[in-house]
C-alpha cells in the first residue's frame, strides 16, 4: 500500500480526529499569518510585540488600533475551502473537534460547532481591569470610540481601557479551554495539524500530547513548520487545497 493510501486508510478510520489550527488556516481568506509582514502603517510592527499587555500598557492607543486594523480584516474575510471542508468532516466524525490558535471566526462561520478556541477572539471586547470578570465580553452597544481619540475606549462600568478578548504573549490561556484542549489530544486518535508553525507554547505542546497517547500526526502545510519532525506524514500544501482533496478521498 503506497504512503498516500496508508494516510487515508488512518484517516478515513479515525474514531476521534482532532484537528490544531493556525494563522495558516486563514491566509486564503486574505488574514495575514503572524509569520507575514503585514502592510501599511503595521509593516513596521512585530506582532509578538504589539500581541503582549506590557505593548498595551505602553501604548494602549496604538494596540487598540492595531486590533481595529485587524478586526477590520477579519470582518471582510469570508471561510476559505479549507475552513469549509474541516466543517464538512466535523458531520462525518461525530467525535471530531477542532482546537483552534486563531482569533478570527472563520471555523463557525464556515458551520464548525465544535471548536476550543486557544487564543480568545478578536471580535469581542473586555474590561482591561476584568472588572465583569476575567473576560467577560463588553456588548459594543454598551461603549462608544471614536478613531480620533487619544485612548481606547472607556470600559461604561469602570471607566478603565477596554482591550480585545485575545490572549496576549506572557498571558495564561483561559483555563477551561487549555483543559479541554489537552483533554481532546489526549483521547484523540488522529491530529491533523494544519497551518500552524507550531512555535508558540502551550498550544504547540498538543501535538506532543497526542502523539504520546498513541495518535497519528498528519501535518497540512506549504513549508515545514517546528513540528514537522514529529509528525507521520507532511503533506505540502495549501489548506485549502489539500484538505478537500482529503475529503474528497476518504469520503
Ligand atoms: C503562556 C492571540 C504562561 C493574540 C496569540 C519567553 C518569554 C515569555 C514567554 C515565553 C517565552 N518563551 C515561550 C514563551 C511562551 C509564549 C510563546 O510561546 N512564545 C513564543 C513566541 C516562543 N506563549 C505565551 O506567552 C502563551 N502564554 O505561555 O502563559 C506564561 C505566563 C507568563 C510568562 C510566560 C509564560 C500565550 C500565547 C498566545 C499568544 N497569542 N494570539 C493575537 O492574535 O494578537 S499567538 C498568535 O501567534 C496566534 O494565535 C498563533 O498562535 C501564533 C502564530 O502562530 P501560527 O498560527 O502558527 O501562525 P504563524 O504565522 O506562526 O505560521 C503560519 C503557518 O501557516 C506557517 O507554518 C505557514 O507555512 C503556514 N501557511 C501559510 N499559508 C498556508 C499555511 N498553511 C496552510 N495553508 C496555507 N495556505
Ligand atoms: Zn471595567
Amino acid at each position: 500500500m503506497s504512503i498516500e493510501e496508508t494516510i487515508i486508510r488512518i484517516i478515513k478510520n479515525a474514531k476521534r480526529p482532532v484537528v490544531l489550527t493556525g494563522a495558516g488556516v486563514s491566509k486564503e481568506s486574505g488574514i495575514p499569518t503572524f509569520r507575514d509582514a503585514m502592510d501599511g502603517l503595521w509593516a513596521q510592527y512585530d506582532p509578538q510585540q504589539l500581541a503582549t499587555p506590557r505593548a498595551f500598557a505602553q501604548n494602549p492607543k496604538l494596540v487598540w488600533d492595531w486590533y481595529e486594523y485587524r478586526r477590520g480584516l477579519v470582518n471582510h474575510a469570508k471561510p476559505n475551502a479549507g475552513h469549509i471542508t474541516l466543517a464538512q468532516m466535523e458531520k462525518l466524525y461525530p467525535k471530531m473537534w477542532i482546537i483552534t490558535q486563531n482569533v478570527d471566526n472563520l471555523h463557525e462561520q464556515a458551520g464548525s460547532t465544535r471548536i476550543i478556541r486557544l487564543h480568545g477572539n478578536i471580535a469581542e471586547t473586555v474590561c482591561y481591569n476584568h472588572c465583569r470578570g476575567e473576560r467577560i465580553p463588553i456588548d459594543k452597544a454598551d461603549f462608544v470610540w471614536d478613531a480620533d481619540q487619544s485612548t481606547p475606549p472607556r470600559c461604561p462600568h469602570c471607566g478603565g481601557y477596554l482591550r480585545p478578548n485575545v490572549v496576549w504573549f506572557e498571558e495564561n490561556l483561559p483555563a477551561k479551554a487549555m483543559q479541554d484542549a489537552f483533554n481532546v489530544a489526549t483521547r484523540c486518535d488522529v491530529m491533523l495539524v494544519v497551518g500552524t508553525s507550531g512555535i508558540v507554547s502551550p498550544a504547540s505542546d498538543l501535538p506532543h500530547v497526542a502523539l504520546h497517547n498513541g495518535a497519528a500526526l498528519i501535518e497540512i502545510n506549504p513549508e515545514e513548520s517546528a513540528l514537522t519532525r514529529y509528525m507521520d506524514a507532511h503533506l505540502k500544501g495549501a489548506s485549502g487545497v489539500v484538505l478537500p482533496s482529503l475529503l474528497g478521498m476518504i469520503s
